[in-house]
């Protein structure tokens, strides 16, 4: 067992009893929604996914330690504090040795996960190529580590805020599946449909995960995305989101936000100039995804 790993007493009985098990993400909580909603997320999306006979692993860093399973306190304290840093692939050493504490991106999720022998993990977006990253070279590492760790992320596509055609590019050339759960198109978070089409439409949760195993079978190293929309009663309509995400990336630009920052400065813009109601869409797709994250980690078990 690695000796940083420390893991929270409903996990380490799932793993004992061979229970399906699904990691979550904790910069969603300290950076990606204000608090108390964020918390309040946190533990809903927790309670679907026991719902649907899993077991939910929210992983982050703290007291030098990756803790694979927050408590009630812990979760407190991680969407009520200003200091959490955001921890993504670079940042794990440091934090860890440092003892800081630090909410893990969707990278640095699928580390710990990986570490811990959890296969699927459920979170809102990921992280890609941002618009213009032809000159600022911003590329998520959430996109290397898809390409080189074995944790398939459910989420509800990526944020148009990136560039969706170049992600997907980028995707196909590291060989990551792209499923789109019930659709052909990459869902852009917000709303269901993008105009760039997955690499494979899966109707069924089964074929997901027959597919998953056989990938594991196979030795190919590597994640998979699971793209599922928002629901329908949930999508924002387009033209709004897309002046919102226009006006957040001006500013952006015109504040020059670099590097870490660009990502958790383009959610709260865009969180504050739709008056929250894109807040209201961000929980909804969440708990969408910790459900059909949950249902795929049951199927996933009952194939191995
Ligand atoms: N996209 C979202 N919500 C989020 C994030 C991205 O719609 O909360 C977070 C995730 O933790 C993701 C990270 O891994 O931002 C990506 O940051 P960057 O672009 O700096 O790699
Ligand atoms: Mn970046």
């Amino acid at each position: 067992m690695n000796q940083y790993l420390v893991f929270s007493q409903e996990v380490q009985d799932a793993q004992a009893a061979g229970k399906p098990i699904v990691a979550l993400e904790s910069t969603i909580i300290s950076h990606g929604m204000p608090y108390p909603q964020n918390v309040e997320t946190a533990r809903e999306v927790e309670q679907l996914i026991r719902d649907e006979g899993a077991v939910p692993a929210t992983i982050a860093l703290m007291d030098g330690k990756i803790k694979i399973g927050l408590s009630d306190d812990e979760l407190e304290l991680l969407g009520n504090s200003t200091d959490a840093a955001k921890a993504s692939r670079r940042d794990l050493p440091y934090l860890l040795a440092t003892k800081q504490t630090g909410a893990t991106t969707v990278a640095a999720t699928m580390i710990c996960a990986d570490l811990a022998g959890i296969r699927i993990f459920a979170t809102g977006g990921i992280g890609g190529v941002h618009r213009g990253a032809e000159t600022s070279m911003d590329i998520s590492a959430d996109l290397e580590e898809l390409a080189q760790t074995n944790v398939a992320v459910v989420c509800a596509g990526a944020k148009s805020i990136l560039d969706l055609g170049l992600t997907l590019e980028y995707l196909e050339t590291k060989g990551v599946p792209v499923f789109g759960y019930k659709t052909d198109v990459l869902p852009a978070f917000y709303t269901r449909t993008s105009p760039f089409s997955v690499n494979v439409r899966a109707d069924d949760i089964e074929t997901i995960a027959g597919t998953l195993k056989t990938k594991a079978d196979l030795n190919l190293t590597g994640g998979a995305v699971i793209a599922n929309p928002i629901p329908e009663e949930h999508a924002m309509p387009e033209a709004e989101i897309t002046d919102v995400i226009n006006r957040a990336l001006q500013e952006a630009h015109a504040n020059g936000i670099i590097g870490k920052d660009v990502t958790p400065f383009l959610l709260t813009k865009v969180k504050d100039l739709t008056d929250g109601k894109s807040l209201e869409a961000n929980i909804a797709l969440v708990k969408h995804n910790a459900t059909v994250g949950a249902q795929l980690a049951v199927q996933l078990n009952q194939l191995k």
